[in-house]
C-alpha cells in the first residue's frame, strides 16, 4: 500500500490564547506548561521514534486553535489543498500553512469556493481511498472540491450525526485496518465507509472515541508503528491496543489537547515526499 509512508511532518506551537480562546466543547482548564511539554514530546516522537523530518511553525497569538494543523490541509502525495476551515476563527491558519507547504514544493490547490468548508479532521486517507465525514465543519461542496483535487483516489462521503470530526473517533491502523470508537455514531460511519467501499477493511474496536484517535505508519526497518494515547488516559482503549501483534506501540499524553477536542491525528500534518515527489 503506497499512502501510509511518511517523511515529513508539519506542526505548529502552542500559543497562550490556547488556554482561553480555543473552541471547545468542554470548560475544563488547560493547563499551558503541561500542554507545551506534551506537544514537545510528541513533536520528538516524530522525529526520533519516526524519523521524520519536522517543520515547526511558530504559534500565532491571535489564532488559539493553530496548534491543530492538520484542519489547515489535506496532503496526499503530492498534492496539498489549503482548506477552508468551517470554523471562522481559523481561516487565517491556513496563511501560514500554504507557506510552508509551498517550501516543502508541493502543488498547492486553494479551497477559495466561499460555499465550501473543510477541516482535515475530517479526511481519512485509507492508502486506498479518502473518506470525508459531513460534519459541522466539512460541508458537500467541500467534499466536492476535495474530490476533484485528489483524482486518483475515490473520494466518499459520510455524514456525520455526532462528535467534532470523522477522525474524533476512527484513524487507520494499519493496512486495510480502521480503528474505532465504540460509541453508536463512530460503528455506523464505520459501517457506512465500508458499503461504500470496494474495499474490505478490518476494524478494531477500540471503547473509548478519542482512543480510536492513533497515528499508524510503516517505518522503514521498523514495520507497523502505532502513536497512541497512553494508559493514563484511555486505560480500556489501551488494553485492546496493546494486543497488537508485531507493532511497535508508541505511548504519547495528549491529556492538555484533549481538553480543547484535540486528538494526535489533529497535531502533525504527515508528507510522504520520498516515493510521491
Ligand atoms: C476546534 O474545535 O477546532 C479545535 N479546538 C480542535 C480541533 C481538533 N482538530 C482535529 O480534530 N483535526
Amino acid at each position: 500500500m503506497a499512502g501510509l509512508h511518511y517523511t515529513h511532518a508539519v506542526v505548529r506551537g502552542i500559543p497562550t490564547s490556547l488556554a482561553t480562546g480555543a473552541l471547545r466543547s468542554s470548560e475544563a482548564e488547560v493547563d499551558l506548561t503541561k500542554a507545551r511539554q506534551e506537544h514537545a514530546d510528541y513533536v520528538e516522537v516524530l522525529r526520533t521514534r519516526l524519523g521524520l523530518e519536522v517543520v515547526e511553525l511558530p504559534a500565532d497569538e491571535a489564532l488559539p486553535d493553530c496548534v491543530f494543523v492538520e484542519d489547515a490541509a489535506v496532503v496526499c502525495g503530492d498534492t496539498a489543498l489549503i482548506t477552508r476551515p468551517g470554523a471562522v476563527s481559523r481561516r487565517g491558519e491556513t496563511k501560514a500553512m500554504k507557506e510552508a507547504l509551498k517550501k516543502l514544493d508541493l502543488n498547492l490547490v486553494e479551497m477559495t469556493d466561499e460555499n465550501a468548508t473543510l477541516d482535515g479532521g475530517d479526511v481519512l486517507f485509507t492508502g486506498q481511498e479518502i473518506f470525508v465525514g459531513l460534519s459541522k465543519r466539512t460541508n458537500q461542496r467541500g467534499a466536492e472540491i476535495l474530490a476533484e483535487v485528489f483524482k486518483d483516489y475515490t473520494v466518499s462521503t459520510v455524514p456525520m450525526t455526532k462528535g467534532l470530526h470523522l477522525k474524533s473517533f476512527c484513524s487507520m491502523g494499519g493496512p486495510g485496518l480502521i480503528i474505532v470508537g465504540a460509541s453508536e455514531h463512530a460503528q455506523k460511519a464505520f459501517s457506512t465507509m465500508q458499503q461504500k467501499s470496494k474495499y474490505r477493511y478490518d476494524k478494531l474496536t477500540v471503547p473509548d472515541d478519542f482512543g480510536a484517535n492513533c497515528i499508524y505508519m510503516n517505518v522503514p526497518g521498523k514495520g507497523h508503528v502505532l502513536v497512541h494515547m497512553n494508559g493514563d488516559q484511555f486505560p480500556e482503549s489501551f488494553k485492546v491496543l496493546e494486543k497488537l501483534k508485531d507493532y511497535t506501540l508508541i505511548a504519547v499524553s495528549d491529556l492538555e489537547k484533549i481538553k480543547v477536542d484535540g486528538a494526535l491525528t489533529c497535531i502533525s500534518i504527515l508528507i510522504n515526499k520520498k516515493t510521491n515527489i
